[in-house]
């Protein structure tokens, strides 16, 4: 049987992310991950902080600690909030461990052994006063090509055009001001990429089922021409190259970043070694399907820079087998932004509401197809409507009249008839939709599909109308409250993986013990058969609060909103 591998693309370490990010890779990559458990398969989902980088060293010298004790601090607080958020990671782990040292290290030594790296002597800029090179975003100046004077060393933030350091006019030290610099040669790796590309190329044109934004900005970059890359700095910060005369270079943040993904699992499977065996996810793995989630300016990266790296070592590395990349979620139609602290960030979202609120209105508005807006309005829209009206109004409704007229059990008596012969007909079909939407990873439709699965529960209650049959022909009304509660079993079932703190709720509330591999069988007459009479249930409390307009106000107020 296939196993499969998930990774949802690695948070960067400096500070909290926001939900433009949760939503571009990790959100979705624990909804396949929480999908493909409960339908049997077996599943390795991984992520991790992506912990070096001049980012990470300019953050930790902002709050002014120590880089290592900055990155182990800031680790600890995402990996909270992904618990908070329910994402249900087997390993959270840290670019910055041993394991990915060693694995990039060797992968580095691989690519040298095999003629795809070389040393090239290159022309760094160098800050006297601060007596230190200042390798990319170390240094500030004048955009040459738009004239944006914070331009950083490794982009344009203004133009977005990739930049060299030694490209900036008016160059200033980050670090200290200074503009007292200095161009002086130093030695670095460069990964000979341009002799990969046409291998890069066929393994991208095998993949002809990936999703066109993926598919296109992977040729896109192709057709430009692969650049050979430095891939080296003069930084302490990060895996040292390790070699003869290079003691103080290490790797660039995006050579080793994605080799954590394999190191990751190395991390997993070192905490319990009898157990866990990572080199079978990734190595010689035929029976593996690995399945990556990121954001579109990810998607260069991992379809052309990671995959050449992997091949270059003329080892035989699991590769990707379907990328799903994602647009971005704007806030208010600009871009959320962690440098500009424009949006909203995961730990002020999990102090208003909890995840599920977030993680449903998040996944029905996933910007799949296009770039996708969150705001306010939209937010307390969806939440009242869907998962407040539709889903927890139904549920409590039904369990709340059940309790009052037949007491905390599913009553005796009545048959099913063709009303409830045509909920399982409609029930599935809708659920093979959804399935098929889950598998092939198009989120929007799936949660379309479970809204209209919900929706299904009210109006069979409104139809049936047991609060009055149970006057005329109580044994109609008892009928048709035992396939409403097994609906909500139902819904319980195929909610979990969008919202698991809700629908362990409606599995409580029924004494079942749904757990994360539990689905519904393809004969939906059984399953809405499943709860016999007599089955003793609770009647839980609000599902979901609706929000107020107040609320809506006050955050609009406190986030700054429709300008
Ligand atoms: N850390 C995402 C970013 O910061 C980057 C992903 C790495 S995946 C190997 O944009
Ligand atoms: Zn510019």
């Amino acid at each position: 049987m296939t196993r499969h591998l998930i990774t949802s693309a690695l948070p960067y370490i400096n500070g909290v992310k926001h939900l433009g990010n949760l939503v571009g890779s990790m959100l979705p990559s624990d909804l396949y991950a929480r999908y493909l458990r409960a339908r049997g398969q077996e599943v390795l989902f991984i992520c991790a902080t992506d912990e070096h980088g001049t980012p990470a060293e300019l953050a930790a010298r902002e709050a002014g600690v120590d880089v290592a004790e900055f990155c182990a601090e800031a680790h600890e607080l995402q990996k909270g909030l992904g618990a908070a958020f329910s994402l249900s990671f087997d390993h959270f782990g840290r670019s910055s461990s041993p394991q990915n040292h060693e694995l990039t290290q060797h992968f580095g030594n691989k690519l040298f052994e095999n003629g795809f790296i070389e040393e090239r002597v290159t022309k760094q800029v160098f800050s006297v006063d601060d007596d230190r090179f200042l390798p990319d975003r170390y240094v500030e100046g004048t955009c040459p090509h738009c004239g944006y004077e914070k331009a950083r060393g490794d982009q344009c933030e203004s133009c977005t055009r990739l930049l060299d350091p030694t490209d900036l006019l008016e160059p200033r030290s980050a670090v200290s001001g200074s503009s007292n610099l200095e161009v002086r040669e130093s030695k670095h790796l460069f990964l000979l990429q341009s002799k990969l590309s046409d291998e890069i190329r066929e393994w991208v044109n095998k993949h002809q089922d990936w999703p066109v934004l993926v598919s296109s900005i992977a040729l896109k970059w192709l057709d430009e021409g692969l650049h050979d890359r430095g891939i080296t700095r003069d930084l302490k910060w990060g895996v040292p190259v390790g070699r003869e005369g290079m003691e103080d270079k290490v790797y660039y943040v995006w050579f080793d970043a994605p080799i954590e993904y394999i190191a990751a699992t190395k991390e997993w499977a070192d905490e319990d070694p009898e157990n866990r065996d990572w080199k079978s996810w990734w190595y010689e793995a035929e029976d593996v399907h690995y399945t990556e989630f990121m954001a579109k300016d990810n998607i260069p990266f991992h379809t052309v820079t990671f995959p050449g790296t992997q091949l270059g070592s003329r080892e035989p590395w699991k590769m990707v087998d379907y990328i799903k990349g994602f647009n971005w979620l704007n806030y208010y139609g600009g871009k959320f932004s962690t440098s500009q602290k424009r949006g909203i960030f995961m730990s002020d979202a999990i102090e208003m509401l909890p995840a599920d609120y977030w993680r449903y209105y998040l996944l029905a508005n996933a910007p799949e197809s296009s770039d996708s807006s969150f705001t306010w309005d939209g937010f307390s829209g969806t939440v009242n409507k869907d998962l407040a009206d539709t889903l927890g109004n139904f549920v409590n409704r039904t369990l709340k009249f059940c309790s009052s007229k037949f007491g905390n059990a599913l009553p005796e008596g009545g048959v099913y008839g063709e009303r409830e012969t045509q909920l399982a007909k409609d029930l599935t079909a809708r659920v093979l939709a959804y399935n098929g939407f889950m598998e092939e990873l198009q989120i929007r439709k799936a949660m379309q599909e479970l809204r209209a699965i919900w929706v299904m529960g009210n109006e069979y209650l409104t139809e049936t109308a047991p609060w009055t049959a149970f006057k005329t022909d109580p044994e109609a009304a008892a009928a048709s409250l035992r396939a409403a509660i097994n609906l909500i079993r139902v819904f319980a079932v195929l909610s979990a993986p969008v919202i698991p703190t809700a629908s362990k709720t409606l599995s409580d509330a029924l004494g079942l013990d749904l757990n994360e591999t539990t689905w519904l069988g393809e004969d939906m007459v059984a399953e809405l058969d499943a709860l016999k009479a007599g089955h003793e249930f609770e009647v839980p409390g609000v599902l979901f609060t609706k929000i107020s307009d107040e609320q809506v106000a006050e955050w609009e107020e406190k986030f700054g909103g429709k300008e």
